[in-house]
């Protein structure tokens, strides 16, 4: 079981070293692909999953979690859509507090009812300040949470919500334009959010290339999430994953802070 995934998250941000992370949805994913992902992502050093969705409908959640860990040791974190989305099969959660938004039940309510359960378990849990940001049409998790997403031309809006999560304590902030996002998150959203945070900067939503991947670490992102376009494609696993940890520094060819499992 890992249990310092946020001390390895911490270092690689020290190091400049980016992280690349695969989003699976139990809900959307067919089960034929999982091992395609899976052995793509083995062989492409991806360094975590998420596991989670807006809407998880069927009861597929330990089973993918059993499963992934029976044929590879990639990380696995709670991205949890609802307080349902827990299970101590998983290595560490996402903390969420949808800090984007004004419903309380999504910045302090399901946290009161999920404490309990949290402390008890094994899992790492990571505090994470969640932030939407307008991706180009509604998205399932602007619908289920009933917030608005910050609007993609509003850097200031993203800046100093940012810079509220960290100072309430948030170990990091994931800016998302939500899952198959139209539009990604504007690099210059990006890194106007990175010059005024030190904690490590999560994005994803509507990354399908590895040339966004790369634009977006570029732009300062610590660790990119992509979901969608590697459910319709495994194969692009290899080069994303490459295009996020292509500026990372290596040593005798491999990264140093993730060596070749
Ligand atoms: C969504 O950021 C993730 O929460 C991934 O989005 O599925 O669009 O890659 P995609």
């Amino acid at each position: 079981m890992n249990t310092n995934l946020y001390s390895q998250i911490q270092e690689a941000k020290a190091k400049g070293q980016n992280k690349f992370a695969i989003l699976i949805d139990p809900d959307q994913l067919r089960l034929g692909k999982l091992d395609t992902i899976l052995q793509n992502a083995m062989d492409a050093n991806v360094d975590y999953f998420f596991i989670g969705g807006s809407l998880i409908v069927n009861d597929m959640l330990d089973k993918v979690l059993v499963g992934i860990r029976e044929l590879c040791n990639i990380p696995q974190i709670l991205f949890p859509g609802n307080s349902f989305q827990l299970s101590n099969k998983a290595d560490a959660l996402l903390f969420l507090s949808l800090i984007s938004g004004r419903n309380a039940e999504l910045l302090i309510g399901k946290h009161v009812i999920t404490a309990p359960f949290l402390r008890k378990s094994s899992l790492e849990i990571m505090s994470t300040g969640y932030m939407l940001i307008d991706g180009g049409a509604a998205t399932t998790v602007s619908y289920m949470s009933n917030t608005n997403p910050i609007p993609r031309d509003k850097n200031d809006i993203a800046v100093c919500t940012a810079m509220a999560g960290e100072l309430l304590g948030l170990k990091m902030i994931y800016m998302d334009a939500g899952s198959g996002a139209q539009t990604p998150i504007p690099e210059s959203m990006i890194s106007a959010v990175r010059n005024n945070i030190n904690i490590p900067l999560i994005i994803g939503g509507g990354i399908k290339t590895p040339e966004k991947a790369l634009a977006n670490v570029q732009a300062g992102a610590d660790m990119i999430v992509v979901g969608n376009a590697i459910e319709n494609d495994p194969t692009l696993v290899a080069e994303l994953s490459h295009a996020v940890h292509s500026m990372n520094t290596t040593v005798n060819g491999f990264d140093e802070t993730h060596p070749k499992r």
